[in-house]
């Protein structure tokens, strides 16, 4: 996708703030620090639109931002943050399960982990909730560009080993340094987002049998 227009839209807290303009909607979990908001600019080419490395944990709200009038980019707040108390995981969870159980408009989730290392408990529940409630998931390992090429493999294989990853989900490697993995990962969120257009031809049949008696 050729990205013309991006922009910061809300820090939505509750769902009434949620954008009502009905376009797809893809989300990125993922730990504090793992690299989200460094994913989004790299993939909008942008350097800071969202925001990177500020105070890990504050952010405690859904970060909408618009790419293109096509689509929104929807950063979770990272979890798995020590220094987060007990009432902020809780509200945490229920604002992420209220949305996942019933956002229609959420296209696709980005779980973003780490290459370097194995997933965390944290990244494994993840994964599970949303397996859980069937949300077609793509697991992004990002920051390939801190393992040599030669080991990025190995890294691979543990990271979805560790997961418990499953065949029909869909893996890109990636590296926001790099831009690895930008335009794989395009495709695989262009593929979820739906056709665009069917409202402008809402009836192809018609128009082909109105053809038929000119
Ligand atoms: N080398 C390298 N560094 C990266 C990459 N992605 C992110 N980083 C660095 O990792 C740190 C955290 O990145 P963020 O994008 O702010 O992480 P986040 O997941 O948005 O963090 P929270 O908002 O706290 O949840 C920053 O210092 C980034 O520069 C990458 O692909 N390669
Ligand atoms: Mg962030």
């Amino acid at each position: 996708m050729k990205v013309t227009k991006a922009e910061f839209v809300i820090s939505a807290v509750v769902p009434a703030q949620y954008p009502e303009d009905a376009l797809p909607e893809i989300a990125l979990a993922g730990r504090s620090n793992v690299g989200k908001s460094s994913l989004i600019n790299r993939m909008i080419s942008r350097k800071n639109l969202a925001r990177t490395s500020a105070t890990p944990g504050k952010t405690q709200q859904l970060n909408y931002y618009r790419v293109n009038d096509d689509l929104y980019l929807v950063d979770f707040p990272g979890y798995g943050y020590a220094k987060v108390s007990k009432t902020q995981r809780a509200a945490f969870g229920e604002m992420i399960e209220r949305y996942l159980l019933s956002r229609e408009e959420l296209k696709l989730v980005l779980l973003v982990v780490d290459m370097r290392h194995p997933p965390s408990k944290d990244d494994i529940s993840m994964y599970e909730w949303l397996q859980h409630y069937n949300r077609p998931v793509c697991v992004v390992a990002t920051k390939a560009d801190k393992i040599p090429k030669t080991r990025r493999q190995k890294h691979v294989k543990i990271v979805k080993e560790t997961l418990g990853f499953k065949p029909y989900h869909s893996f890109v490697m990636f590296s926001s340094e790099l831009g690895l993995g930008k335009d794989e990962l395009w495709a695989i969120m262009e593929s979820h987002m739906g056709t665009k257009d069917h409202e402008e031809e809402p009836y192809p049949d018609s128009e082909n049998e109105s053809n038929e008696h000119l």
